[in-house]
């Protein structure tokens, strides 16, 4: 039985409209998207996944990055609140899927949360404060769960796994600059350089690490702590603003009941 199961959307037809501050966000070409997409797909399976694919939604530019719709609990599933109007929508197509998977809660109207601010841990998860998520929505967050909640500012970016991603055995792949790494230091870092920043965005499963093409020096660092990497082209979902956990909500050795 695969040991993880990958909720993953196709880019839709809108995709090149997708929200971005990225210099190339008005060139994102849709076939090449689609392409990076199923290669993407091909890894999570390498990886060990079992691959369910969500309703593709035309209408929602930004809906393949299905990760900020969502976060999976060991005992519950957080539908998110999410701050851009033009995103709301994506949530509801979400949770219609992860209903089979587990009890769906949401915070309350005030509080704007998304799935990319989620840094999960052994012993504790990590939440960006960001542009996108908001303190009301960590305070509401650490009610829903027994483990510690530690915020991280996020002060470049979007994201904090944007900045910054756990592998596993207590390693990080992180950006300093992009966040207030002070919480952070107990972890082993590899670190990435500023034109290297988009490499800190990694999405590990058990010792494979999905990672972005074209940053040899940080995947030779990461296998030197003995993970094996799959490097992939994603260049259409860069300047779309989004990286390689983004395109998956990963639900760890559980079955839908
Ligand atoms: C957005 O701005 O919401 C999308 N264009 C990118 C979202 C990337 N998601 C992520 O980092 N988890």
């Amino acid at each position: 039985m695969p040991a993880f199961t990958a909720l993953v959307r196709k880019p839709g037809l809108k995709f090149p409209q997708a929200l971005s501050e990225h210099p190339g966000k008005n060139n994102i070409d849709l076939a090449t998207a689609l392409s990076q997409h199923e290669n993407y797909v091909g890894a999570l399976k390498q990886a060990g996944c079992k691959v369910e694919y969500l309703p593709t939604q035309d209408n929602l530019p930004d809906a393949t990055f299905v990760e900020d719709t969502a976060v999976i609990l060991a005992d519950k599933i957080l539908l998110c609140p999410m701050k851009e109007l033009s995103r709301q929508e994506e949530v509801q197509s979400t949770a219609a899927a992860l209903k089979t998977y587990g009890d769906c809660v949401t915070l309350d109207s005030l509080a704007t949360l998304d799935g990319g601010d989620m840094m999960d841990t052994p012993d504790a998860i990590f939440v960006g404060l960001s542009k996108r998520t908001n303190l009301r929505a960590i305070q509401a967050f650490s009610k829903l769960t027994a483990k510690k909640i530690v915020t991280v500012a996020v002060t470049k970016g979007l994201h904090l796994k944007s900045a910054a991603t756990f592998l596993g055995n207590n390693l990080l792949v992180i950006d300093p600059k992009r966040v207030d790494a002070s919480n952070l230091k107990q972890f082993d870092w590899i670190e990435v350089a500023e034109n290297e920043s988009y490499a800190a965005n990694c999405l590990a499963l058990d010792n494979r690490v999905l990672m972005p093409a074209g940053f040899p020096n940080i995947s030779e660092k990461i296998r030197a702590h003995g993970f094996e990497t799959l490097e992939l082209e994603m260049s259409e979902f860069e300047k779309a603003d989004g990286g390689v956990t983004c395109l998956s909500l990963i639900i760890l050795r559980r079955s839908a009941h």
